[in-house]
Formats: C-alpha cells, structure tokens, sequence
C-alpha cells in the first residue's frame, strides 16, 4: 500500500484554477468543495486526497505536515513567511497584482516626494512593512481582514495595499492604483520531510503538476500573441 498524499486547497479561484492542473496529473476529486461540507476530499486515486482549508492555512497546514503538498498565493506565503516550505514550481494560476491603491484625489506621488508620514491599511502587514520600509517611508499600519477599499473612503487610511485583478472593485470604490508591488500568483508547496519519506510517489506528481502548469503557460502566451478575436483565419 503506498502511502497517503494529502493536497492543501483553499475553495475558490485557488481550487478552480489547481483542478485542471490536477486532471492533466490524472488526479479528479470525487465531489465538489463548494457543494459539500466534506473538508476532506477523496479521489479517483485511493492514495491521494483534498483537504480544504482557508487560503491563509495552506502553508501552515504543509510546514507542519498536516497536509504534504498545498497550492498557496505569493501573496500569501510572503505572509507566512516560507518557513519549513519547499516551493519548487510556479504554477501561474490565480494571478493578479499587488499594488498601493488611494483615492483618485489624494496625490500619492507627492506625499512620498514630502516624505510625508501614511497611514496604511492592509490585511498584508508584512509586504506593506517591507516594501513602504524599502522606500524609507513612515507609515503607519492599520490591520483589516477584509474590505480594505473602504479605508481611504471613511479616512480611516490614506492608501491601502491590495490584491487587484481586473481593477473593478478599485474603480467601483473610486480608488486608483498608484504604485505595483508585485506580481502575484499561486505555488506548488512541500512539506520536505514529507517529501523525502514518499519521495516516490510525491515527486512524480510534482513533476506532472509542474508540466501541467508549464502548458497552461505556454498555451496562454501563444492565445495572448494572437490578433483580437483570436482567429488568424
Ligand atoms: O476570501 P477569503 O477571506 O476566504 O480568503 P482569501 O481572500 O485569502 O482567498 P481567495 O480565495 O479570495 O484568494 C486566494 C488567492 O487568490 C489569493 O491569495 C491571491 O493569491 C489570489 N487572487 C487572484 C486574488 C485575486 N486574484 C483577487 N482579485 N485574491 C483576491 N482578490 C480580491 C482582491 O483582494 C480584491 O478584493 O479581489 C478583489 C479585486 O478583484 P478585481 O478583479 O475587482 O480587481
Ligand atoms: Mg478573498
């Protein structure tokens, strides 16, 4: 009997975007997450099997080895940390971008030309810690967990730092993204030691997970290199 692999996934875009990555690895889960209250997930395979956790667990759950494998954003492992965590493939899903957003009549630009002293509010304290300390900014760091846009609209903050994606919710709250932080996307995570004690059937699975994620990659470049409409015809 081989041994059990236990995937960390948090429900959502997360989920959505790992599961072709999986069924390219031959791996199909055996219910949906969103429609069942199961946190543990059985699959096609009777050695491998889905926890679901919250996105901020994932790589709490794989560092401690509650789980062998996760799928985590850079954001969030830039959290975390990476401690105790091996991440040995970016599987370029969930992308977005992490940036400094303000209301379109706070000029940003010059309140850091000023040195000026910000309040910031954030759910990630330690990426708005560093990159405004990499600026040789003051500021002050208010933490949420939620619904950052409202900060700067009450005056609860001048800028916050958040994920954005299409920039909808940015411009539905009248807020503008003033400065990019980073690239985001979501990684394959490993608990080491659970790598070296079922090295035989994680690393295949790592592989194929990694060429997975390396077609997805290179079919979305070849669509995005097409005309508009997406038809050379
Ligand atoms: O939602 P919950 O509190 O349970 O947890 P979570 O927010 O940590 O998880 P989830 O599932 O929302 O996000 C999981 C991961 O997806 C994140 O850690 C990111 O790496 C990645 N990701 C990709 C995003 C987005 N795109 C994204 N757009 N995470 C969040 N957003 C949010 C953003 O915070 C903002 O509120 O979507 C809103 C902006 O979207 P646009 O399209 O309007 O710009
Ligand atoms: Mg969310």
């Amino acid at each position: 009997m081989p041994p059990i692999i236990t995937i960390a996934l948090s429900k959502g875009r997360i989920y959505d975007d790992t599961l072709p990555l999986l069924a390219q690895a031959g791996l199909a889960p055996a219910l949906d997450p969103e429609r069942s209250r199961k946190l543990i997930v059985p699959t096609n395979r009777e050695d491998v099997r889905v926890v679901i956790v919250r996105a901020t667990d994932v790589p709490t759950y794989v560092q401690f080895g509650g789980a062998d494998l996760g799928v985590a954003g850079k954001d969030v492992l830039d959290e975390h940390g990476g401690d105790g965590l091996y991440q040995p493939v970016d599987l370029d899903i969930a992308r977005c971008r992490m940036v400094v957003a303000a209301r379109a009549d706070f000029d940003y630009a010059q309140a850091v030309a000023e040195r000026r002293r910000l309040r910031a509010a954030t759910k990630f304290e330690r990426i708005a810690r560093e990159h405004f300390a990499r600026k040789g900014l003051h500021v002050d760091m208010i933490k949420l967990y939620g619904s950052m846009e409202l900060a700067p609209l009450t005056g609860l903050a001048d800028v916050i730092v958040d994920l954005v994606d299409t920039g909808n919710t940015l411009k539905a709250n009248n807020l503008v993204a003033v400065e990019e932080i980073s690239q985001v996307s979501a990684r394959l995570i490993v608990n080491p030691a659970a790598l070296r004690l079922k090295r035989e059937t994680l690393r295949p699975l790592i592989d194929q997970l990694a060429l997975a994620a390396q077609r997805a990659r290179e079919a979305r470049l070849a669509a995005a290199a097409l005309p508009a409409g997406g038809d050379r015809g």
